[in-house]
């Protein structure tokens, strides 16, 4: 047995693992090819991506977000590239990606480089090529789409039945379900064939069961997902508490799939800035406490908004096995709070969590992502291995590989299989 025994024996053999271990990326918003306009890559769509649409807001308290809405793509893209890029240091996060992307796909001297020419770089790769590219560079050999039935561009792909490239999966996505039962999810069953009314008839609630299976069927959706309000609360004598419990449960236990709960958005506090608009506040874990413990057949995967909601987080999963927490997830996909969050997780939960997930809206996002947070765990898990080794406990280079496999792939495919 090759004991690792100095710090440096692990640095190096973690380091190559990390690097060659392949990811599952269970949670993004990119799509395959069948679902053409929906799938976003190249960089005018990295440079008007909603985080930095936010950040240029910020450096440019005069403009008229209307204004903004009205340029092309193009034109969004040179102003955020001129604010954020040219006259700022590029040092947020959001921006700091963007620049990782064009250097791992090896642009040169990227600060000089005119925007024009960074896009015929682009242009030079059929899309088929450039998401193998992407895929190799980030090391991810899957995904998890966000597939919502109720979007217009999406839901009559899925009606042609279209061959899903292997590497993407699907994910149903149901907020409309519990969060616009009756303005916008009924009168879509509705029109669908779905005999459902406003009010939750045993027919209805029976009814949102069949549409929910169809879904699952039809995507082969490997979990269902929604992301709810910070005061969101469970049990509760509401159509969503009613809608969770008759109609989101049954059926995820019927499909023996998670339902995965994303807790701590405060949709559109600005909702001059579309997209990037939506806020965060601290949820009351009381209610993933309560579904968890009520519903033990069934299987969870939450993350949340808040740092101030993660350490309780933590201290659920230790006391529920049917809980996995997941991802560094959006305001908290930063070094800072990556580091905070992994450390205090490795220390609370050992290996048996999904320690990030990449919501990459734009393809390319992949590559940044991952790269900027395999950083930060090589760092991290050295860390961890070497407080291990000097409390006497030499780890080998196949039980590394074996925890950075289950932490990149296989903790969420035995989830899965549960
Ligand atoms: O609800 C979600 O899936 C969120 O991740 C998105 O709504 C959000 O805009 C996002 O992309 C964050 O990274
Ligand atoms: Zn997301």
């Amino acid at each position: 047995m090759d004991y690792l025994k100095t710090k440096t024996d692990l640095q190096q053999s973690l380091n190559q693992i990390i690097d060659e271990t392949p990811i599952i990326d269970i949670h993004t918003h990119i799509y395959d090819t069948n679902f053409k306009s929906l799938l976003l890559w190249g960089i005018d769509e990295l440079l008007t991506y909603h985080y930095l649409v936010a950040e240029l807001f910020r450096m440019r308290y005069d403009l008229n977000a209307e204004e903004f809405w009205a340029l092309s793509k193009t034109k969004q893209a040179e102003l955020i590239w001129e604010n954020l890029f040219i006259k700022n240091s590029p040092v947020s996060e959001a921006c700091r990606g963007v620049v990782t992307v064009m250097s791992r796909l090896g642009i040169k001297n990227i600060r000089n480089q005119k925007l024009d020419d960074i896009r015929k770089f682009f242009s030079q790769y059929p899309i088929k090529d450039y998401i193998n590219r992407v895929f190799e560079l980030a090391n991810v050999k899957e995904v998890v789409m966000t597939n919502d039935p109720f979007d217009d561009l999406e839901r009559p792909v899925w009606l042609e039945n279209p061959k899903i490239d292997p590497r993407f999966n699907a994910a149903l996505r149901i907020d409309p379900v519990l969060m616009q039962w009756e303005q916008n999810a009924c009168p879509r069953l509705k029109s669908w064939g779905y005999d459902v009314e406003t009010d939750l008839s045993k027919n209805t609630l029976a009814e949102i069961r069949r549409f929910l299976s169809d879904w699952i069927d039809r995507m082969k959706a490997l979990y269902m997902a929604v992301s709810l309000p910070p005061t969101f609360y469970f049990p509760e004598e509401s159509t969503r508490g009613t809608i969770i419990k008759e109609c989101i449960l049954p059926v995820c236990r019927e499909k023996q799939i998670p339902f995965a709960m994303m807790i701590g958005v405060k949709k559109l506090i600005n909702p001059a800035l579309k997209l990037a608009g939506d806020g965060v506040g601290k949820a009351d874990l009381n209610a993933v406490e309560n579904l968890v413990r009520m519903y033990p057949k069934n299987k969870f995967l939450v993350t949340l908004l808040s740092r101030e909601n993660q350490h309780e987080l933590c201290i659920l999963g230790r006391k529920f096995g049917n809980l996995m927490i997941f991802g560094c997830w959006w305001f908290l996909n930063d070094p800072s709070i990556i580091e905070e969050m992994t450390r205090e997780r490795l220390e609370l939960l050992g290996l048996s969590f999904i320690p990030q997930h990449s919501d990459a809206r734009v393809l390319d996002q992949l590559i940044y992502k991952w790269h900027h947070s395999k950083l930060l765990f090589k760092t991290i898990l050295l860390d961890k291995y070497n407080d291990l080794l000097l409390a006497g406990w030499a780890p080998t280079p196949e039980e590394i590989s074996r925890d950075v496999q289950n932490l990149f792939s296989g903790n969420f495919k035995k989830f899965l299989a549960l």
